[in-house]
């Protein structure tokens, strides 16, 4: 009767959802700043984001998943390890040489 109680308060308060549904897929790529233009959601272990949208992302969300992004698809090249969202590439440049960001950069993810 007590857990039935726990679950029930759970659920209301979705602490439940949010403690198991562990979500499928780790980032989703904007072409654009600011979380605008989403061009898809990919997995941790993606060796390619596609041709639609290589070479294209300017911000990221990570759904609180760290992850890892590189520059060139089957996980190679620079890399770079985020620990929360960007929400202008222009702006994170480690990895990289100093003239470079990850605007327009990102290929490939992992964990
Ligand atoms: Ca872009």
């Amino acid at each position: 009767m007590k857990a039935k109680k726990l679950l029930i308060t759970a659920l209301a308060t979705g602490t439940l959802a949010a403690g198991l549904a562990v979500p499928a897929q780790a980032a989703t790529l904007y072409d654009n700043g600011g979380y605008s233009k989403a061009l898809g959601t990919w997995n941790d272990g993606t060796t390619y984001v596609g041709d639609g949208a290589n070479d294209k992302a300017s911000s990221i969300s990570i759904n609180k998943r760290h992850t890892r992004l590189y520059a060139d698809a089957n996980h190679t090249g620079p890399s770079v390890y985020l620990t929360h969202d960007w929400n202008d590439l222009r702006g994170l440049t480690a990895g990289l040489a100093w003239w470079q960001t990850w605007d327009n950069r990102i290929s490939s993810f992992s964990k």
